[in-house]
């Protein structure tokens, strides 16, 4: 059973400008990594790269590299879940800005808890929805569409929340205040996120075209510090994956799957003016 929220789930041009991109969003990338073993990731990969997959037989070779790229996303999504903490299932965790669902999914698999995932483009969710229903755990991982702004869920409800990839969409103040609302005394928040360092200055060119590639609005790292402080969410870990990312982009430059927004994340990441962050904190 769905419960309809009150208040209407889009609530600027912007936001549907971005549901409008999510809804139409096929791309071989995301799809064809998603199909290696139905955990589709709408996030980025880390970690040490088998460059082998470049050689051998070029009949195979698409599907060797296709392997490699979702191992590495998938890499990154476990070690988001590392840091949410000891979790059971009679544990209630939200995927904040849930995409196709594959980071809920793998919680459940690990943890056993229950999902609630939220995201704003109605055709993720129906998607994400009927991988869970695949798997049979429809009773357990639940989409939703919904505003991570102003969620509907009841106050306290969650014993961990994260975004994956998904706060540059939104202003941090209102989303951690939702955030801290919805969390436990206890509970914890981790997120993975591309920021743009304050050390470098404003945002460099190459950030720029990636906002204007995904329609987002990179935050400067001092931001989630900041707002972070101001909602009760005391960080407990902060790990640069700045260079634990690279590798996957230069894979991913390399591909067939390159989708034209490889080079501007080399940049960024290279010159200093962007980092790949992950920042867990305590709801205090
Ligand atoms: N976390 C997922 C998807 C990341 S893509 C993953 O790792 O695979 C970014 C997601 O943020 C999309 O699903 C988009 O719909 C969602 N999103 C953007 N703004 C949102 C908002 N205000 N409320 C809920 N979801 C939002
Ligand atoms: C989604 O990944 C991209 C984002 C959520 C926004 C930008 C993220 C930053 C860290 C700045 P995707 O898997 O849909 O992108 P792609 O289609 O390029 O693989
Ligand atoms: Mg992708």
């Amino acid at each position: 059973m769905t419960i309809t929220p009150q208040s209407p789930v889009l609530i600027s041009q912007y936001q549907q400008s971005v549901a409008a991109y999510w809804n139409a969003e096929k791309n071989p990338v995301n799809l064809r990594l998603g199909e290696v073993d139905g955990l589709y990731h709408h996030h980025y990969g880390i970690g040490e790269v088998d460059w082998s997959v470049l050689d051998g037989p070029a009949d195979t070779r698409e599907k060797r590299v296709v392997n490699e790229l979702h191992r590495l996303e998938s890499v990154q999504a476990e070690t988001l879940i590392s840091h949410l903490g000891p979790l059971g299932p009679e544990d209630r965790v939200m995927d904040a800005g849930s995409g196709r669902g594959g980071s809920s999914l793998l919680v459940n698999l690990l943890h056993g808890c229950q999902v609630d995932g939220v995201s704003i483009s109605e055709s993720q969710v129906a998607f994400a929805n009927e991988q869970a229903r695949k798997r049979g755990v429809e009773n357990k991982v639940r989409f939703h569409f919904r505003n991570m702004l102003d969620t509907g869920f009841p106050t306290g409800a969650f014993q961990a929340i994260w975004n994956n990839e998904s706060t540059m969409y939104v202003e941090l103040s209102q989303l951690f205040a939702e955030h801290a609302r919805l969390l436990k005394r206890g509970g914890r928040y981790v997120c993975i996120t591309g920021c743009y360092n304050n050390a470098y200055g404003l945002p460099s060119r190459a950030i720029s075209q990636i906002n204007a590639h995904y329609i987002c609005d990179i935050h400067p790292r001092s931001t989630y510090f900041a707002e972070m402080a101001a909602n009760r969410l005391v960080p407990i870990s902060v790990v640069d994956l700045t260079a634990a990312t690279i590798p996957y982009w230069e894979l991913r430059a390399k591909t067939h799957l390159a989708t034209g927004i490889e080079d501007a994340f080399l940049d960024a990441y290279k010159s200093g003016s962007f980092q790949y962050l992950l920042i867990a904190a305590d709801r205090v």
